[in-house]
C-alpha cells in the first residue's frame, strides 16, 4: 500500500479534531506493514486547548512509537520530527490532517498545495491528488500523499504485532499458548483488562483488525489457490498437447 524504499512514515494526526484511537492503530498498521519506522506527528497544536493531554492519548494508542507534536504555524516541533527522519519520509494519515502544509514547512518552501477543512468536523476535501515527492534541505527525501479514504487492512499479521505490542507482551505471558482471551483461564490479557492496565476498547480493536486481516490473509489464499489449479491446468494441457504431438512424429 505505501511506496516501497520508505525508512520512515509519518502519520499525521490533528489536535484540532477528537482523537479516533482507531485511526493511528490502523494508520500505523499500514506504516508497519511498509517495514519503515513509523513516528506520530500530532499536527495543528495551535488549534488544540489542551495539546500535552492530546499528545499523551495518541501515545497511549502509538505504543513504541515516537509522538512529536508540531504545528506549522507556530514551527513547534519541526525540528524535533526532522531529527526523528532520515533517508526517504513519507507522510501519511486522513485528508485535512495537515500533511501538505508539514511538508511546505518541513521543506522551508511552500511549494505544495493546501485546502481548507470543513468547519463542521474538520474533514479536509482531497486537496492532494498525487503523490509528491521533495528533496528535503537537510537530505532525504520528504513524500507527500493524499488523504487517506477509509482505511481497510490487507494481510497485516506482523505489523499487528508491532501496533498492538502491549497485548502481544501480555498473551506472550497466557498459560495457553493458542489462548483467545477470552474464557480461558490464567488468561493474562484479560486479567490485565481486569485489573486496568489495559483498555477494554483497544482489545476490541485489536480483535476487529486481527479478524480483518486474517480474512484478507485467508482471502488471497484463496486468490492463490484458484491461481495455482489454473496454471497446473494450463501446464497439464500443454504437457498433453507436446505428448500427442511427439506421438504424431513417431
Ligand atoms: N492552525 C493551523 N492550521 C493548519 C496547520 N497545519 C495545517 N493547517 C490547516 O489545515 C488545512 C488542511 O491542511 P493540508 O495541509 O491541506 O492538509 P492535508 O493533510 O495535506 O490534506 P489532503 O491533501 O486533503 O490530504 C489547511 O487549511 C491548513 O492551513 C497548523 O499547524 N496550524
Ligand atoms: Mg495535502
Ligand atoms: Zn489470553
Amino acid at each position: 500500500m505505501l511506496a516501497a524504499n520508505v525508512d520512515s512514515v509519518v502519520v499525521t494526526i490533528s489536535a484540532s479534531i477528537p482523537l479516533k484511537n482507531a485511526r493511528i492503530e490502523r494508520l500505523l498498521a499500514v506504516a508497519w506493514d511498509s517495514g519503515a519506522k513509523p513516528v506520530v506527528a500530532v499536527t495543528k497544536a495551535d488549534l488544540s486547548d489542551d495539546v500535552q493531554a492530546f499528545s499523551a492519548d495518541v501515545s497511549a494508542a502509538a505504543v513504541g512509537v515516537d509522538v512529536v507534536v508540531t504545528s506549522a504555524t507556530t514551527t513547534e516541533g519541526l525540528d524535533a520530527l526532522t531529527s526523528t527522519l532520515d533517508g526517504t519520509a513519507v507522510l501519511i494519515g486522513p485528508s485535512g490532517a495537515g500533511k501538505s502544509t508539514l511538508a511546505n514547512a518541513l521543506l522551508g518552501e511552500d511549494i505544495l498545495a493546501t485546502g481548507p477543512v470543513r468547519s463542521a468536523d474538520g474533514k479536509g476535501r482531497h486537496t492532494t491528488v498525487h503523490r509528491e515527492l521533495r528533496p528535503m534541505p537537510g537530505g532525504g527525501v520528504l513524500i507527500d500523499t493524499p488523504g487517506l479514504r477509509a482505511l481497510g487492512v490487507a494481510d497485516i499479521g506482523a505489523a499487528l504485532e508491532n501496533v498492538f505490542r502491549d497485548i502481544d507482551h501480555l498473551a506472550g505471558q497466557c498459560s495457553f499458548r493458542d489462548c483467545t482471551h477470552r474464557t480461558e483461564a490464567g488468561c493474562a490479557v484479560a486479567d490485565a483488562v481486569v485489573a486496568g492496565r489495559l483498555a477494554a476498547d483497544r482489545l476490541e480493536r485489536y480483535r476487529k483488525l486481527k479478524w480483518e486481516s486474517d480474512w484478507q490473509a485467508a482471502r488471497s489464499n484463496v486468490r492463490a489457490a484458484k491461481e495455482r489449479k489454473r496454471r497446473d491446468k494450463a501446464i497439464a494441457r500443454d504437457q498433453r498437447a507436446m505428448y500427442r504431438f511427439r506421438d504424431r512424429q513417431r
